[in-house]
């Protein structure tokens, strides 16, 4: 079955921080999984290159808006494959494909009806590119996001008229409850569908900076409308003139983003591809806010470029390597939920789980298999009592990752390391060599222990790919299939080991 997952698109005004890695991760921990159940994936990140943000940002150093945006996009791209993170295609929204995809699709919901001219008269916010309604003023006219003051604009332009699927959104969210997920997003996107939907702007007069609007050239389009539209236009022409993906992969099956950008992804995009006749997508997952911890204990502030990096995402690949920024984002915030993150965060959690956990886990299993038995077993056994707690274990992850649920699911696998590490200290296999009659009973301990480290290695490949590949290495399990999920199931089977350097060394 395809499976198409998407991440928001990045503003290209400022270069990537920690809160950008984090949704392309826990979009690559889903891609990956995916390709393991041997679906076919088409995975899209990218930036996001016009608009006020950009512009303003462009004016403030002296450069034009394209050379900004140059310049910060290939920061974008370039972290991706530092993250390990297995993106498909990266899309531009200045690409030329795009532009062109995006002109023909509002072009359509204009002769379909939902688009007319009109005055718009508002607050509205530059950094979010948003107007905003009563609802969503802070104190003293400002914006509460960015706590920046409002300005008020008042101009001609063309409107999407939004109110018009106002019965067809609800009716969206009545026959698909896992629409929006988790059920606290859902509940919020229902509410303010509750609230009753005004139409809104879909071009602008003033800015320069967009996609031009081909039935009026003194009009760029919204910069959102040309932004939401990436995700379709990208599979027009991610594999170039000769092949379309549009037909294999739309409707988008997972679109992951952050809270901050809900009411878009959740309500104006469903309803602008309804205008446009197009199928929407089959989930929308909204994950919550990396947090800066406040110095009074407290939860702490969304973490952003203007408000403190409290983790550099380029300076921890650097030094730790892109598996323990992954795990440690994974782990750390439950999917879904706010959560704070900070150095000592990671490196506690460096220490006692990749180290010490799973780790000291992998080189004590492996080195115990070379000093006891000069690396081989022959296929043996396992023992039942731990092979019990393995059982269905790939089926949950499966059925957890379905739901997107990464943090839940690494939980799952983390409680089996921990009881591997339980495991052996209650056979203590050191025990058992010195006693020629427990040979077969080490041989069992061991051969259970390298089919323990394999199963969660597997399931863990998602996570974790650079460490899982070595260690599959080191197991001698380098098949095409070996790191497939359906090898997460105990089998027994020969075994040979070679040595392994320290997976997470300490420092
Ligand atoms: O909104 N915690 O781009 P953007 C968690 N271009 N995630 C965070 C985060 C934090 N503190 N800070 C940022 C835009 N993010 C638009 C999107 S999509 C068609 C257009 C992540 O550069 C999170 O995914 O402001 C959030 O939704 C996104 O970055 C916003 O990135
Ligand atoms: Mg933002």
């Amino acid at each position: 079955m395809p499976f198409y997952i998407t991440t928001p698109i990045y503003y290209v005004n400022a270069a990537p921080h920690l809160g950008h890695a984090y949704t392309a991760i826990a979009a690559d921990v889903l891609a990956r999984h995916q390709r393991q159940r041997g679906e076919d994936v088409f995975f899209l990140t990218g930036t996001d290159e016009h608009g006020e943000p950009v512009a303003i940002a462009a004016e403030e150093q002296g450069v034009t808006p394209l050379e900004l945006a140059d310049k910060n996009s290939q920061r974008f791209r370039d972290l991706m494959p530092l993250l390990e993170v297995s993106n498909d295609f990266f899309i531009r929204t200045t690409d030329p494909e795009h532009v062109r995809r995006v002109q023909e699709v509002l072009t359509r919901v204009r002769e379909n009806g939902f688009v007319y001219e009109g005055t718009y008269e508002g607050w509205y916010c530059p950094r979010c590119a948003d107007f905003k309604t009563e609802a969503e003023i802070g104190p003293g006219n400002t914006c509460p996001i960015h706590k920046i003051p409002l300005t008020r604009e008042r101009e001609d332009n063309y409107f999407f008229e939004l109110s018009a699927f106002q019965g067809d959104l609800e009716k969206l969210f009545d026959e698909r409850p896992d629409f929006v997920m988790p059920r606290h997003r859902y509940n919020e996107a229902r509410s303010f569908l509750a609230g009753g939907l005004q139409d809104v702007s879909l071009t602008r007069p003033k800015l320069r900076w967009g996609v031009e609007v081909p039935w009026d050239r003194s009009q760029v389009f919204y910069v959102w409308f040309d932004a939401l539209l990436n995700y379709y236009t990208a599979l027009g022409f991610a594999r170039g003139q000769q092949q379309d993906l549009t037909h294999k992969f739309w409707p988008a099956t997972y679109h992951i983003i952050g809270k901050d950008i809900l009411k878009f992804h959740t309500i104006y995009w469903p309803a602008l591809l309804m205008a446009a006749g197009l199928a929407v997508p089959e989930h929308v997952f909204v994950h919550g806010f990396l947090l800066t911890p406040s110095e009074d204990g407290g939860e702490g502030e969304k973490m952003s470029k203007s408000r403190g990096n409290v983790i550099d995402p380029f300076q921890v690949i650097e030094d730790y390597g892109p598996d323990a920024l992954r795990f440690y984002l994974a782990r750390e915030v439950v999917f879904g939920q706010d959560g704070p993150v900070s150095e000592s965060g990671f490196l506690t959690r460096y220490e006692t789980e990749l180290a010490n956990d799973y780790g000291n886990l992998a080189s004590r299993t492996i080195a115990m298999i070379l000093r006891y038995r000069d690396g081989r077993l022959p296929a043996t056994e396992h023992d039942p009592e731990l092979t019990a707690e393995l059982d269905g274990l790939a089926e949950t992850v499966c059925a957890q990752l379905d739901r997107a649920e990464i943090t839940t699911a690494l939980e799952e696998i983390w409680k089996r390391v921990r009881r591997l590490n339980r495991y052996v200290e209650e056979r203590a296999p050191w025990q058992l060599a010195k006693d020629p009659e427990q040979a077969a009973e080490l041989d069992r301990v061991l051969a259970t222990l390298h089919e323990g480290v394999r199963i969660v290695t597997v399931l863990l490949a998602p996570y974790l790919p650079g460490a899982t590949a070595k260690l599959m290495a080191a197991l001698g399990r380098t098949g095409p299939d070996d790191l497939a999920i359906s090898a997460a199931r105990c089998a027994p089977a020969p075994i040979e080991v070679q040595a392994l350097e320290p997976l997470f060394p300490k420092r």
